[in-house]
Formats: structure tokens, C-alpha cells, sequence
């Protein structure tokens, strides 16, 4: 499946139906009173977030999402039945923008759909009219007047999915996120020994001691200048934007482009660079610093000494293989503690 995460949709809610102008026709009853029923209300545009949708990608097949008018109202004070409401079930972590189609300007949020469940109508449903009985009053017995109904709201909005995810995990690529998440989850994304194996962010559930659980972000590996566009770029970086964690992940094998083996205080700086780039906020979120692939390394002095290193500047650090397991469960304790910091348990 293809993981889209922008799209534009037109919602348009049903109009209300028409109040009826009638007069009651009985036997014997020559001058019968008003009795035009109320139409009934339009359907409205209702959202709502559903973990069974994974991305965007309907939204490009159906931009379009329509709520049915009310009926109008009838004779003998029947009111008409309301218009269907739509539900738009939109994946959790979908942001709603107000949107100018013409000049393609993208505005004021206008809804967050972060939780499970959540629901927020969109464009509301027109009122019915009211019939001509609801205008009877003592000095107008036969009132002719009955309302047409409302229009129904309508609009244009951005969608721009958010993923709600506990950690993020970023690195150079080939640092070996993905094969991190499918060691401490259920989720089996691509993995290869080339670069930018991963196109598209993967999610993760890990299970924690004690029964609890937590969401990982696998996303796209970033390089120097990804800010401007190199590589997949940082547009991703969104996806691990409402993260209490980052876990950065550094290839204790890391080699430059002459062969020798990579500072990687260096590597770790380039691309918290890029974090800053996208935001600031994002790049003073709290992180995990997890030096990989430790069963690859001939020498302990290089792992100590990075070990050391990022220890010194006030780091956590954590080192492991994803091929053997070790120090796999201290990577997820570490990242349930901050996860878990300010949650009551
Ligand atoms: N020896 C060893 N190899 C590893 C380990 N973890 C990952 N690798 C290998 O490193 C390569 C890259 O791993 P991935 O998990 O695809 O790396 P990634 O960070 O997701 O890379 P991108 O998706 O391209 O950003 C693969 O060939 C993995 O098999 C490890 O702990 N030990
Ligand atoms: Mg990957």
C-alpha cells in the first residue's frame, strides 16, 4: 500500500429540507388550520480518526465526500426525515487545515484527530425550514408562509497526516533503524545494505515490562543537507514530530568515502543539524543515543571510546545488535522509562 500523507478533500453538507405551506383538509371542516410539518435537518460531514486506516491514498481517489439533503415536510404536520450524516474515517494523527483551493494557500488548523476515535463535524448539516403551522399566532390564523431550508456548510481543507508515535528513530541511512523496529516489534519493514531502503515511515508496537506498551516511528534515513532537499529530504521528520523520544541511531561501522572509519560525533552532529533545520523544538526533544551493529566491530576501544564520549556531552547511551541481541532489552527499557515518565501508572 502506498503511505500518502497530504491530500485536499471538499466536504459539502446536505442543505435542509423545506417546511411545508399546507392547511389541514377534514370533513365538515370547512377553513382547516395550518398544518405544514418542519423539513428535516441536512446530513453533516463527520470525521473521525479509525486505526483501521493506515494513510491518505482514498482521499486522492475521492476528494470529494457529500452529506444528503433533508427531506422537506408535509401535510398533517409531518416533519421530513433528516439528510445521512457522512463519516470520514481519516487515519489517527490526520490534522485538518482550512484550505484556499485557488490560490493553493493552506491555513488555520482547524482540527487535530490524535486520538483513537475522535470525531469532529466538519461542515454541518443545514437547518430544515420550518412549515407554515410553526407561524400560526393568534392574529395570523392561516399563515402562507413556510421556510425553505438551509444550506448546508461546505468547504475545502488540507489533510496532512501526523503520525502519533512515543519514539522516533533517526540515523544516516543503512544505520540500521529498521531492523531495530522489526527486532522489538511486530513490524517488518524493508531492510537492505543499501542507503534509503526505506521510503516511507513504519510503525512499531513494542511491548515494555509490566504489560505496557509503546509506539516506535521507523522513518527514511537522513543525510547531510537533507534540509535542502538531499536524499528523501526531511519532509518525514514530521512523522516523529509528536515523539517524547528520539532514539538516534549511530553504524559503529560507519566508513567516509576514503574507507576510514567515521567520527561519529561528526555524523551525530550533521544530523542533528538537520533536525534543527526542520525545528527547533524537534531538535531539543530528548535523545537516546544508540550506537549499532556492535557485533560487526574488532575493536572494544572504538565502542568505549564513543561510549565515553557521548556520555561526557550528557547523553544516555545504549549499544547494540540487532543480529544477536545484545543490549536490546536496555534499548527498550531506556525508551519506556522517558516514554512512561509523565504517565501515571
Ligand atoms: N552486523 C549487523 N548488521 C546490521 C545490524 N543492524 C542492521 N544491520 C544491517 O545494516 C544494513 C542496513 O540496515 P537497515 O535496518 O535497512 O538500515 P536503515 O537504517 O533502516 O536504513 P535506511 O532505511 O536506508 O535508512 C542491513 O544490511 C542490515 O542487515 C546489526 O546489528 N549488525
Ligand atoms: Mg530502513
Amino acid at each position: 500500500m502506498k503511505f500518502i500523507d497530504e491530500a485536499v478533500i471538499d466536504v459539502i453538507a446536505g442543505k435542509g429540507g423545506a417546511g411545508a405551506r399546507s392547511f389541514r383538509r377534514e370533513k365538515f371542516v370547512p377553513l382547516g388550520g395550518p398544518d405544514g410539518g418542519n423539513g428535516g435537518r441536512g446530513g453533516s460531514v463527520i470525521l473521525r480518526a479509525d486505526p483501521s486506516v493506515q494513510t491518505l491514498l482514498d482521499f486522492k481517489f475521492q476528494p470529494e465526500w457529500k452529506a444528503s439533503d433533508g427531506k422537506p415536510g408535509s401535510g398533517a404536520r409531518k416533519d421530513g426525515p433528516a439528510g445521512q450524516d457522512v463519516i470520514v474515517k481519516l487515519p489517527v494523527g490526520t490534522q485538518v487545515l482550512q484550505y484556499d483551493p485557488e490560490a493553493q494557500e493552506v491555513g488555520d488548523l482547524v482540527v487535530d484527530l490524535d486520538e483513537n476515535g475522535k470525531e469532529f463535524i466538519l461542515a454541518k448539516g443545514g437547518r430544515g425550514g420550518k412549515g407554515n403551522s410553526f407561524f400560526k399566532t393568534s392574529t395570523n390564523q392561516a399563515p402562507e408562509h413556510a421556510q425553505p431550508g438551509e444550506e448546508g456548510e461546505h468547504g475545502s481543507y488540507k489533510l496532512s497526516l501526523k503520525l502519533v508515535a512515543h519514539v522516533g528513530l533517526v540515523g544516516f541511512p543503512n544505520a540500521g533503524k529498521s531492523t531495530l523496529i522489526s527486532r522489538i516489534s511486530a513490524a517488518r519493514p524493508k531492510i537492505a545494505d543499501y542507503p534509503f531502503t526505506t521510503l516511507v515511515p513504519n510503525l512499531g508496537v513494542v511491548q515494555a515490562k509490566g504489560g505496557r506498551s509503546f509506539v516506535v516511528a521507523d522513518i527514511p534515513g537522513l543525510i547531510p543537507g537533507a534540509s535542502e532537499g538531499k536524499g528523501l529530504g526531511i519532509r518525514f521528520l514530521k512523522h516523529v514530530e509528536r515523539t517524547k523520544i528520539i532514539a538516534h541511531l549511530l553504524d559503529l561501522t560507519h566508513l567516509e568515502e576514503d574507507g576510514t572509519e567515521s567520527d561519529l560525533e561528526q555524523l551525530f552532529d550533521s544530523i542533528n543539524h538537520e533536525l534543527k533545520e526542520f525545528s527547533e523544538e524537534l531538535a531539543s526533544r530528548k535523545q537516546l543515543v544508540v550506537l549499532t551493529k556492535k557485533d560487526s566491530v574488532s575493536s572494544p576501544e572504538r565502542i568505549e571510546h564513543f561510549k565515553k564520549r557521548f556520555k561526557d556531552r550528557g547523553f544516555e547511551v545504549a549499544v547494540i545488535s540487532s543480529v544477536t541481541g545484545d543490549g536490546i532489552p536496555e534499548v527498550i527499557e531506556a525508551l519506556a522509562t522517558r516514554v512512561f515518565l509523565d504517565v501515571a501508572v
